[in-house]
């Protein structure tokens, strides 16, 4: 007899054993993280995404991913279906920065944590998400502009006219930039943006605003094209193979995606602002430490750094975007 009751006694020992305390990885892979990302518009977008959805596989979450292919109505619609579905976390990388209280208000509501990436949002309301994590657009436009002025300051030139391809309206990047770039060229009375278009971030779109803006003539006495990304910057340099035009202007562009620092190195353009996509580490990292309840920092900056025919060429590592 008290030998059964000691075998009845392991065998519920070892049928109980895998019970209650779940392996922290098996925890993870119970929570949800729904991602809303913002679309496929350039070399640079496409990393951040990889980036980030990778990070979150390795730590074992279940990633409920959703593009919304650069239509803000339909990525509003994206973080409904997340509350809706009552993951445990949000991942937004927005495309405009308006619009958000209502929604995020929902996600509170529904107790849904939020972190945004890459660009921002527009409120003041800091209750509504966790925190921010991306790269300061303004240092990234004052970076461009240094360059512009460092460039012109042994140079007698009376004026120095600007072109600016912006990219699309209604976003932190496109207003960032101009900002930065705008206060840091102010300093020189010389420097002045005479014309801009937008090429919404898209290298065809740029292509096409760039070409009617050379049909119009606005391209005469400019010296400087400021262009707020590098696929925007293939398409002017696009659309001036197509019209032959040959490309006599300073150019400053921002993402340092591997074609513009290719086009660096061969002195067709001068100086690539990095805008640093791998940002899912830090993501990855922010989200496990939330589900740990330890501190979050409001904002989380990602370092850029700055490639120009300044530096030697031959030490800008390899881009991978
Ligand atoms: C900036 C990011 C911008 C990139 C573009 O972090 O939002 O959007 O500079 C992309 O390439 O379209």
């Amino acid at each position: 007899m008290k030998k059964r009751i000691i075998i009845l006694f392991v065998i519920i020992c070892f049928l109980t054993a895998g019970c209650g305390k779940s392996d922290p990885a098996e925890k993870q892979q119970e929570l949800t993280i729904g991602f809303s990302q913002a679309g496929t518009e350039s070399n640079w977008r496409k990393a951040q995404n990889k980036s980030i959805n990778e990070e979150l596989k390795k730590k074992n979450y279940q990633v409920m991913y959703r593009n919304s292919f650069s239509d803000p109505k339909q990525q509003m619609q994206d973080v409904m279906t997340f509350i809706a579905y009552q993951v445990d976390l949000i991942v937004l990388s927005p495309i405009e920065e308006n619009g958000w209280e209502s929604i995020l208000e929902e996600a509170k509501q529904a107790k849904i944590p939020v972190i945004i990436v890459d660009r921002n949002i527009a409120t003041n309301r800091k209750d509504l998400y966790l925190t921010h994590i991306g790269s300061s657009f303004k240092a990234q436009g004052g970076r461009a502009g240094l360059y512009v002025t460092n460039h012109y300051q042994k140079e007698e030139q009376d004026t120095i006219n600007v072109f600016e391809i912006k990219g699309s309206e209604h976003t932190s990047p496109t207003r960032l930039r101009h900002d930065g770039f705008a206060e840091t060229v102010g300093r020189d009375p010389r420097i002045k943006i005479t014309q801009s278009i937008t090429g919404d971030f898209i290298r065809l779109k740029s292509k096409e605003a760039f070409s009617k803006a050379i049909d119009e003539g606005q391209l005469n006495d400019i010296d400087v094209l400021f262009s707020h990304n590098d696929e925007m910057t293939l398409g002017a340099l696009d659309a001036l193979k197509d019209h032959q035009i040959e490309n006599k202007f300073v150019i400053v562009s921002i993402d340092a995606q591997k074609e513009m620092i290719d086009l660096l190195k061969s002195g067709q353009v001068n100086c690539v602002v990095e805008c640093n996509p791998f940002m899912g580490n830090l993501v990855a990292t922010t989200v496990k430490r939330y589900f740990e309840k330890a501190t979050i920092p409001e904002d989380i900056y990602v370092s850029d750094t700055v490639f120009s025919d300044q530096n030697d060429l031959g030490t800008i590592p390899p881009r991978n975007y």
